[in-house]
């Protein structure tokens, strides 16, 4: 299979997830890259082919079907290789870590990016799509912040969100996080659980997919 794969939070979310299952580049499936800085991804026809919606990532598979989205593409990984477990082992535990991950993903994720791309990254986004006023996207940035703290929180002193392993609810926080502190913000004041959790996952081996560049 293939990974087509850039910079940014959710490439990522899925090479960290291959290297949990212990699936490896070179061997188990190839990496190909775009630059989504010149918007390669939302140009190139071949591309659009895979995944008309010109986001990146996109998995295709040995049999050319493409799988677009991050978080469906770890459930379908998950499906075909499903030891270790990283959405839980019955329905009961899967439909707790989906609650983190759906909470995570709309309360965290939707607001950061929609501030990135009207803030920090306006110049990438606003001749690809729409995007906020700088107003509203300092408004949700601060609206994402206060959900950190939130989530900051409700992890209190554990290591973990879900199940007390880690899962793809803590990989999917990690990954965000870490997607932020590249693009310049900082975790908000009183966060201390989640600082702890970045130090503690940022030693896992999947982690270094954030250590080399793109
Ligand atoms: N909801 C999508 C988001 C995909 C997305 O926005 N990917 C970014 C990279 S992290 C991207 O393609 N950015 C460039 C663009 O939108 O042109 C997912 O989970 O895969």
């Amino acid at each position: 299979m293939k990974l087509h794969s850039s910079l940014g939070p959710n490439p990522r979310i899925v090479r960290m997830f291959l290297a949990e299952k212990g699936l490896v580049e070179g061997r188990d499936f190839e990496r190909v890259h775009y630059d989504i800085i010149a918007g390669q991804n939302r140009q190139d026809e071949s591309y659009l082919a895979k995944n008309p919606l010109g986001t990146i990532p996109t998995l295709e598979l040995d049999d050319g079907t493409c799988l677009a989205e991050s978080w469906p593409i770890c459930e379908y990984i998950e499906e075909v290789r499903p030891s270790p477990d990283l959405f839980g082992a019955d329905a009961k535990e899967r439909a707790e870590v989906r609650k983190w991950v759906r909470l995570f993903d709309q309360e965290v994720v939707v607001p950061m990016t929609m501030g990135f791309r009207a803030t920090t990254g306006r110049a990438m986004f606003e001749p690809r799509m729409a995007v906020l006023s700088e107003e509203a996207g300092a408004e949700v940035f601060a609206m994402a912040d206060a959900k950190w703290r939130w989530f900051d929180g409700a992890l209190g002193g554990r290591e973990n969100f879900a199940l007390g392993r880690f899962t793809f609810a803590d990989l999917i926080v990690f990954c965000f996080a870490q997607f932020g502190f590249s693009v310049g913000w900082k975790l908000p004041e009183g966060t201390g659980n989640l600082a702890r959790f970045l130090e503690t996952h940022g030693h896992r081996e999947s982690a270094g997919v954030w250590k080399e560049a793109e």
